[in-house]
């Protein structure tokens, strides 16, 4: 029997975390009109102009896959680069908000967290798009399973680079004195960043790009060992772990280069698309 039940809870930070847990219910609605489909779940699209492809891949699975689910997960960096809520309306941004518009009112809810490329995606989005915004990291509920959903930067705890500009570019005061700047000169400088951050992974080794074990362990003590899915270090995988005596899993999305790939799950066991080398 399919669950039918669905919640949503902002997910406790784990106790070393300085800002201490928090349980708050969210505002959320599922569209219960298809509770015996699937929930899907993607990440990491980095949707841009420059990739046609990758657009035309979502565009199918936003009118094919996604519209045979009951929800879609959108956990991060569905953009490349988001300049902020008032560049919804260019013509890229909104050809991609009105397609997740259509398949939200074909009966798919749709969420989104954001990531590290479109971390001021906010209300202006979720209005254009008709997708509901969920924190980082989210519990989501179903039936007797509880699964944890989270982008997954914040776990890389090694690379303290990257830990101190996500800390920066989280900050409300810092996102707004960002978005008082022309939005031509906020383009330019995501340009810009987004080319220096590339250079600056290729010198940066490959281990300290992963997430931390201990950060992981932390997590998902603090949440009651759910299953964890999350996505940005683009490295497909399906692990396991016994933590105090529980087996939790961890899921790691793959991203999008030309294809649609996306991790279901119906209530019981997860299913990885066909083309989703390493899960
Ligand atoms: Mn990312």
């Amino acid at each position: 029997m399919f669950p039918t039940k669905m919640s949503l809870l902002n997910a406790q930070k784990s106790s070393d975390s300085p800002s201490g847990p928090s349980s708050v219910s969210l505002q959320v609605s599922d569209a219960s009109v298809k509770p015996e489909l699937p929930f899907l779940f993607i990440a990491d699209l980095h949707l841009a102009e420059k990739c046609p492809e990758t657009v035309a891949s979502f565009l199918g699975f936003l009118s094919g896959p996604a519209r045979q689910a009951r929800s879609v997960f959108i956990l991060g960096d569905l953009f490349e680069y988001w300049a902020g809520d008032d560049d919804a309306g260019s013509a890229f941004n909104q050809t991609l908000c009105s397609a997740i518009q259509e398949t939200v009112a074909a009966g798919t809810a749709i969420f989104f967290m954001v990531g590290n490329r479109d971390v001021l995606a906010g209300e202006g989005f979720a209005r254009a798009s008709g997708a509901q915004i969920i924190n980082d990291a989210t519990l989501l509920r179903i039936g007797e399973r509880a699964l944890l959903l989270s982008h997954g930067d914040a776990l890389c705890t090694d690379d303290r680079e990257y830990q101190a500009f996500r800390l920066q570019a989280r900050d409300k005061k810092q996102q707004a004195m960002f978005l008082a700047q022309p939005l031509a000169i906020r383009k330019a400088f995501l340009n810009k960043a987004r080319d220096q951050s590339e250079t600056a992974k290729r010198d940066k080794r490959m281990e300290i790009m992963d997430v931390n074990a201990d950060a992981v362990t932390n997590l998902l003590r603090a949440n009651n060992y759910p299953t964890l899915v999350h996505g940005h270090t683009h490295r497909p995988a399906r692990h396991t772990y016994l933590i105090d005596g529980h087996r939790c899993e961890r899921y790691v999305l793959p991203d999008w280069h030309d294809r649609a790939v996306w991790l279901s799950f119906d209530g019981v066991e997860f299913t990885a698309c066909s083309d989703c080398e390493g899960l």
